[in-house]
């Protein structure tokens, strides 16, 4: 088995100039929030910062925990929009990371919470520095990793998320920042 099939990789997406100016643009626009955060009395970091933005009437439990929803701004809107023009697919909501250097990272998960349904389709655009986006099989040892350029759409069919847990890891030497925006279809609205 390989994780070839559901991954798909779309190198130059947005072109140099363009990943540029929409990095920069997210950077000073997106208000980042503090990435300490409690749950029931106990504090964490979290070692990227991150948000949330969906359509009205839109949560997701993992996220709505630690970020308020927001709205779409112009730039993130106008980014969906060539996402799902160019994957004939509607999204109605986006998780934005940044990775503010190496040390930041996210650790082993699948993106399957049941809120995404049987079948989640996640599109995921890289801005700035390059990081490896590491996998490995649920079960088997199998492991493997890409490395996602600025201005790449890497595409993760839903088997992905059955099959291979996901991961960014540390690059202790990496100096430049980061930022991804993963589109992902809440079907499940509470
Ligand atoms: O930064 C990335 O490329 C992956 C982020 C990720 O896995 C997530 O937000 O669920
Ligand atoms: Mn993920």
């Amino acid at each position: 088995m390989t994780a070839n099939k559901e991954l798909k990789v779309i190198e130059h997406f947005y072109d140099a100039a363009e990943c540029e100016v929409i990095y920069r643009r997210l950077l000073q626009e997106q208000n980042w929030p503090d990435n300490c955060y409690s749950v029931a009395g106990r504090a964490f970091t979290l070692p990227r910062l991150q948000t949330w933005h969906a359509d009205p009437g839109i949560s997701y439990s993992y996220s709505n925990n630690l970020l308020q929803t927001r709205p779409w701004t112009p730039l993130l809107a106008d980014i969906r929009q060539k996402v799902e023009h160019s994957l004939n697919f509607s999204f109605n909501s986006v998780l934005v990371n940044l990775y503010r250097n190496g040390e930041d990272y996210v650790g082993w998960h699948a993106d399957n919470e049941a809120e995404l349904g049987e079948q989640p389709f996640i599109a995921s655009l890289t801005l700035g520095a390059t990081r490896q986006f590491a996998f490995r099989h649920k079960k088997t040892a199998e492991s493997g990793g890409i490395l996602l350029t600025s201005g790449t759409l890497l595409i993760m069919q839903p088997d992905f998320q059955h099959h291979w847990l996901h991961s960014i890891p540390i690059d202790p030497k990496l100096t430049q920042g980061r930022i991804n925006l993963t589109f992902r279809k809440v079907i499940a609205p509470k």
